[in-house]
């Protein structure tokens, strides 16, 4: 048995973003224009190509009361009061909504009514909560509030415990994926017929997560792999024109990294189901800075503490570029490679860096016009925060949610002056650094060991960002 849950309730309520939202699909028609969705139409949640699941959508009641009132008498009169109340009201026009949205009822579909709880309860509300009790169908009522505001909550829960079997609270907009499994354990304790078929979709979407997780670090170890062994070089003419040509290879060397990041941000991006809509990322991200920027290696880099411990462990290379940038310039340390001719030339023309010639650890090459491998371990740790970013922020980013209202931000998990891996241990520093080192083709034979714990570490780390509200 495939369960099917038709999401109803009173127009403009959030019944189309809760079943974007719950099922993952962005295709799903929203608008802030009441009347949006006017036709039934089935969702189905597919793994692995199997069907699990099926969402309907289906219009908003135009006419609570005169259906209610149709459908008491026929209840009195003993017939199914949903049976009768749909054939009398077939064809008629006013009625067309009233009668499409009642007809997953009667193909047994269990219910999700939806209210915005931020308003008040109104008499057609407690019409069409009564309407639902008279379909005798399992139901739960969820509480999607469009404002920031709680005060009637405790009046639509009171009103809920009458006329349903389960209430939750479920935002359209902010919902999680643990929020998500937690509507379906609701949803499971409905129905007896509802628990096995749905304890089997619990399982099936957990297990799908983590394969998707299991997915997004294959993609973040492929993304370290390349950045970290890329490598670019020209060919000089002439002495004079030197500075000019590594000014255009760093570029070069910075624009390729940026452009791996992009790619596998997106493949991200897909992996979770956003094919339609891009979402932004909230104004404070650090993510908006540019992945060569002082700052995000400040913030996103290793603390001065992991730095201590990953200079210990030795040849990792934290890079005299931290130190070249503290001196004072005033202006961020890759900006002044392109723009400022002296500190170009001090920084790589002159003798006494000679050797050291590199930017936060990453080689310019000396003699040649060479750029990479990078030798500092940090460009690791700032490619890996600002993938661990990009993915707190789209798991988190609810399908249902379509526009990011600039005046009204949502809080985001985003801490803006710590990192993910600010926090690790120098036993996890020591990982990262073996894996570092495996990438630098310097390790022992150990590698596929070394490798299986880096990815282990990073199945950890996004299963506690998935976990956290
Ligand atoms: N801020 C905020 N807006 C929401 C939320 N849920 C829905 N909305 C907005 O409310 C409007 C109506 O949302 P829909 O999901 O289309 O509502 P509906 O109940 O399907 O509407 P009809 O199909 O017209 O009956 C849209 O502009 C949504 O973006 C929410 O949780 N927070
Ligand atoms: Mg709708």
């Amino acid at each position: 048995m495939i369960p099917e849950i038709a999401i109803i309730g009173h127009p403009n309520e959030g019944k189309s973003s809760v079943l974007s939202t719950l099922a993952e699909d962005d295709s799903v028609r929203i608008s802030a224009t009441p009347g949006e969705t006017t036709e039934c139409r089935t969702f189905p949640v597919r793994i692995d190509g199997r069907e699990i699941l099926r969402f309907t959508d289906t219009p908003g009641f135009q006419n609570p009361g005169r259906v209610l009132s149709e459908m008491k008498k026929h209840a009195t009169a003993g017939t199914d009061p949903l049976r009768t109340f749909r054939q009398f009201a077939k064809g008629i026009p006013e009625l067309h909504d009233d009668y499409e949205l009642l007809g997953p009822l009667e193909k047994d579909a269990g219910i999700i009514y939806v209210v915005d709880g931020s308003r008040p309860v109104r008499n057609v509300d407690r019409a069409e909560m009564e309407i639902l009790r008279l379909t005798g169908r399992p139901r739960m009522a969820i509480i999607n509030c469009k404002e920031e505001n709680n005060i009637y909550l405790a009046d639509w829960k009171n009103e809920f415990r009458q006329n349903f079997n389960a209430n939750r609270v479920f935002n359209a907009h902010r919902a999680t994926y643990a929020e998500r499994i937690l509507l379906l354990e609701a949803l499971r304790t409905i129905d007896q017929d509802w628990q096995q078929p749905l304890w089997e979709v619990i399982t099936a979407f957990k297990k799908d997560w983590a394969a998707r997780n299991i997915t997004t670090v294959d993609i973040i170890c492929r993304l370290l792999q390349k950045c970290l062994s890329l490598q670019v070089n020209k060919n000089v003419d002439s002495e004079k024109d030197e500075a000019q040509y590594r000014k255009k290879l760093f570029q070069k060397y910075c624009d390729t990294i940026n452009q791996y990041e992009k790619e596998a941000h997106r493949e991200i991006r897909t992996l979770f189901k956003h094919n339609i809509f891009q979402y932004e990322l909230p104004n404070h991200s650090i993510l908006h800075q540019d992945l060569f920027d002082e700052r995000t290696w400040q913030l996103l880099g290793l603390t001065r503490k992991q730095v201590i411990i990953a200079g210990g462990l030795g040849g990792a290379a934290i890079g005299v570029g931290l130190d070249v940038a503290a001196l004072g310039h005033g202006f961020g340390i890759f900006t002044a490679v392109g723009t400022v001719a002296g500190v170009v030339s001090a920084l790589f023309g002159g003798e006494s860096l000679s050797g050291k010639a590199e930017i936060m650890g990453i080689p310019l090459g000396g003699e040649q016009i060479q750029i990479g491998p990078a030798k500092s371990i940090n460009l690791l740790f700032v490619l890996l925060n600002r993938s661990l970013l990009y993915y707190q922020q789209t798991i988190n980013w609810a399908h249902g949610r379509r526009d990011y209202n600039k005046d009204n931000q949502a809080p985001t998990t985003e801490t803006p002056h710590s990192s993910f891996t600010s926090a690790w241990s120098a036993a996890n520093i020591k990982i990262c650094h073996d894996f570092f080192k495996v990438i630098q083709n310097e390790s022992a034979n150990d590698t596929q060991q070394i490798s299986a714990k880096f990815s282990q570490l990073l199945v950890e780390t996004l299963g506690k960002i998935s976990e956290s509200e």
